[in-house]
């Protein structure tokens, strides 16, 4: 005998209404919102330290970081000169929207342009989870392997921007950054893609160019659905 089995489609409903809402606020703060998703230790707050020093003089930042525990990549970016809270999620691998909704309390969104958030470091869990962001960005770090878009293509799918992370490692590598391009445009070809090492600052300016220009895009077009 064939049961009727409740089952229970869309677990992450409840998520995308407060996504919504999150975007919502975002869009009245006309706040740029970045996710940032990657592997553990592919460079996401040394890339963030680096973004910060660069668009400082421009553009007020703010960085949510999402750790399982600590707070020291808050401690960095807020030394780096932002203001910066820190979510810890015990053993959960990606930041959820009412996470984001609670460290919102800790920040005054009307003082920011752009908000950066450091996703918890996982190529796979954070990416079917809405934060309310504008754009998600992966980082691709190169000594992991330029295999990485080809094996873990959904986070690289969802992704608006790749950002292909210590290039300045290439000489004593197997892997190749020209590799790692051309696979990240076999699984996303309308991916954004830039090269940097976030320690020698190569390959910077492109990427800030692009946050600039996606903030600029963001406010036109709030503008213009406001006329
Ligand atoms: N050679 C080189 N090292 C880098 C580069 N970017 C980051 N690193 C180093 O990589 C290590 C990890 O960097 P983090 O920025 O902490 O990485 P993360 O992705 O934020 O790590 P988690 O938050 O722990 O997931 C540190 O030792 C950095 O100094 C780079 O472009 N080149
Ligand atoms: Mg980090």
């Amino acid at each position: 005998m064939t049961k009727n089995i409740p089952v229970l489609k869309g677990i992450t409903h409840a998520n995308e209404m407060l996504a919504d809402a999150l975007r919502k606020q975002f869009n009245q703060h006309r706040v740029l919102v970045l996710d940032i998703i990657a592997s553990p230790g592919a460079g996401k707050t040394t890339i963030i330290e680096k973004t910060i020093a660069g668009l400082h003089d421009e553009l007020r930042l703010m960085v949510i970081e999402g750790d399982p525990t600590t707070s020291i990549d808050a401690e960095r970016v807020s030394a780096a000169g932002v203001p910066a809270v820190q979510i810890n999620t015990g053993g959960g691998c990606h930041l959820e929207a009412h996470m984001i909704q609670i460290s919102l309390q800790q920040l005054d969104l009307s003082e920011a342009d752009v908000v950066i958030i450091e996703n918890v470091g996982n190529l796979m869990c954070p990416t079917d989870w809405d934060l309310g962001e504008d754009m998600k960005v992966v980082v691709a770090s190169l000594p992991e392997g330029d295999d990485k878009p080809l094996k873990y293509p959904l986070s690289f799918q969802a992704a608006d921007a790749v950002v292909v992370n210590k290039i300045d490692l290439e000489p004593y590598l197997p892997a190749s950054t020209q590799k790692m391009r051309e696979n990240t445009l076999t699984i996303n070809p309308n991916a954004a893609l830039f090269a940097v090492s976030a320690i020698t600052g190569e390959g910077f300016e492109p990427w800030l160019e692009w946050i600039k220009e996606k903030l600029a895009e963001k406010r036109a077009s709030l503008d213009s659905a406001s006329t």
